[in-house]
């Protein structure tokens, strides 16, 4: 596997030849507000590393899958999530057309926000 993919549209966001809306980024990692957002706050986390799917993952990966999973609460929060327990987050990983996975290159949603509608 490629560790970029110059066809790749989240690739291609991550070196900064696509705009977008940066949360965060360091070696190995790139967040991005979703550019169409279904809750009030609304972002991906991506591997700079094109990993197509979480089908796709390797056991050699698992530590920068960890790293993502690590860093979500932390960005979630700086990004205006209300803390847990009455407040908090969603993370959604999409994997493969029947799970609704639309770019193919590994991305956790991060979603947070009031949602009344969830309260009955
Ligand atoms: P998924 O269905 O899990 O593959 O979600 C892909 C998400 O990526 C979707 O919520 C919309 C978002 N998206 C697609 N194209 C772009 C883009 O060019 N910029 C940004 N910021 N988000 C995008």
């Amino acid at each position: 596997m490629h560790d970029h993919d110059p066809n790749c549209l989240f690739c291609r966001i991550t070196k900064g030849e696509i705009p977008s809306r940066k949360v965060y980024e360091d070696e190995d990692v790139f967040a991005f507000h979703d550019i169409h957002p279904g809750a009030p706050i609304h972002f991906l986390m991506v591997p700079k590393k094109h990993i197509p799917s979480m089908a796709q993952v390797q056991a050699e990966d698992a530590p920068l899958l960890g790293r993502l999973m690590a860093l979500a609460p932390r960005l979630a929060a700086e990004q205006g999530c209300n803390p847990y327990p009455d407040g908090g987050f969603r993370l959604v990983v999409n994997t493969g057309t029947e799970g609704g996975q639309e770019v193919h290159h590994l991305h956790i949603h991060v979603m947070g926000g009031p949602r009344p509608w969830l309260k009955g």
